[in-house]
């Protein structure tokens, strides 16, 4: 007898499983002695939530079966960029005789218990995860009734705040792009701004990144702008997950948008700029050769492939020999950065002959000068502003002229005089002739 009312409990139990949004008399027959329910490991998985959310009705206390102390239900909500808000309300009948509690995915850490005086209604906020839900009584409070109750659990998804700028002019910024990586996190809606936000990086670097969430990648277009041209230089795909884009030191923006319905909502990215290429010598003993970090005259920032931004160095692991003997009439360009970190950088050249030599320093948001120097650190030449900038974000540019004789080594050092900001990119043009 015992036996076949186990196994009809059971029977019905495996019936009445099935869970929708509407409101269904659902009662599950089970109770104290029989475990159905009563457990995180035997909770009634309603999967996972959408925002329409769920209404269940069921009961607790005294019950045809026998008494009932708690009932387990386990949910999940999606894992994605967004982050939600549960509304939780059990309806009582009688009202103040039953309570909830949340508990993690791992079933014994409680997040939440609610007791209130009547019925428990309450919002929280959640991550993407599995949780388990707990609505229970005890024989004192249900004092012999029969207890029904509702319990409804609506997600909402909760937007980011948008933080980022309109343009790149005034976009909020990150500072040093370079150490740990930064994470990015927003909200789009139906206006679809492009969101930007700026930063710097003091050495030439690469920068890699990825739009976080569910395969959310095509949603979003990601790029920098160089503030200098304006130019726009896209990572090489949606992916972001490419070789890093290999970029001048400078002051950049990144502009995130959303590209379809589909990027419509919160994203979230997750960005790192790694150091890539030579670091100039701060003092004469560590300068780098002024040829090893001659960038060509025609590269544009972000256009110089996967390997490096040197035009001797693309072959990735080899180490080109190149003479620091400068060739005559050959244009060497490099764009580097001087700043408070390292107020002094060193280049350096040797001439094979007597040289006229004409140098140029521009791109300058702060105050640098730049000198040539010899071995002993006699001052050779220092430039002179040039004109006047025509741009009120950049310094006039400098230049000298000065001949030297040959068999000496040369330097050319960078000096950072502004005290105000973190540092300066700098473009810097050289060009020997014979006297
Ligand atoms: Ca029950
Ligand atoms: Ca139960």
């Amino acid at each position: 007898m015992l036996r076949s009312q186990t196994f009809l409990a059971i029977l019905i139990g495996l019936l009445v499983t099935t869970w929708s949004a509407a409101s269904a008399e659902s009662w599950t027959p089970d109770h104290d002695g029989n475990g159905f329910n009563n457990s995180i490991e035997r909770a009634i998985d309603l999967g996972t939530l959408n925002t329409a959310g769920v209404n269940i009705r069921e009961q607790l206390g005294k019950v045809p079966w026998g008494f009932d102390s708690r009932d387990f239900y386990k949910f999940a909500l999606p894992f994605s960029f967004n982050d939600w808000e549960l509304s939780v309300h059990l309806d009582e009948n009688p009202s103040t005789t039953m309570w909830l509690e949340i508990y993690d995915q791992s079933g014994t850490r409680s997040i939440y218990a609610s007791r209130g005086a009547a019925d428990e209604d309450f919002k929280l906020p959640l991550g993407g995860g599995i949780y388990y839900i707990e609505v229970k009584t005890d024989a004192g409070t249900a004092a012999n009734r029969n207890l029904t109750y509702t319990l409804t659990l609506r997600p909402r998804q909760v937007p980011f705040v948008e933080r980022g700028g309109t343009a790149c002019r005034g976009a909020p910024s990150f500072g040093s792009f370079s150490g740990p990586a930064k994470v990015i996190e927003g909200s789009f809606d139906e206006r679809r701004q492009p969101s930007f936000y700026a930063f710097y990086v003091p050495y030439g670097f690469s920068l890699t990144g990825s739009m976080l969430g569910p395969a959310p990648s095509s949603k979003y277009a990601v790029s920098v702008i160089n503030p200098l041209d304006g130019a726009q230089i896209a990572f090489r795909n949606s992916t972001l997950r490419e070789e890093g884009l290999l970029l001048d030191p400078g002051f950049y923006c990144l502009k995130i948008e959303s590209v379809g319905m589909a990027g419509l909502g919160n994203y979230r990215g997750q960005f790192v700029a790694l150091n890539a290429g030579l670091v100039p010598g701060r003092d004469r003993n560590r300068a780098q050769k002024l040829a090893d970090m001659e960038l060509g005259n025609l590269t544009n920032n972000g256009r110089y492939g996967l390997v490096s931004r040197y035009i001797h160095y693309k072959n990735r692991g080899e180490i080109p020999n190149v003479s620091s003997v400068l060739e005559p009439a050959h244009e060497y360009v490099v764009r580097d950065w001087v700043g408070l970190e390292a107020p002094e950088q060193f280049y350096l050249f040797d001439l094979s002959e007597a040289r006229r030599l004409e140098l140029r320093l521009y791109n300058l948001t702060a105050a640098a000068r730049a000198f040539v120097e010899d071995a002993a650190g006699t001052l050779l030449a220092s430039t002179t502003v040039e004109g006047t900038s025509l741009r009120d974000d950049l310094l006039a540019p400098q230049a000298l002229k000065v001949t030297l004789p040959a068999g000496r080594k040369y330097y050319v050092r960078i000096e950072y005089s502004s005290r105000r900001d973190p540092g300066t990119p700098f473009g810097l043009w050289l060009r020997t002739l014979s006297p």
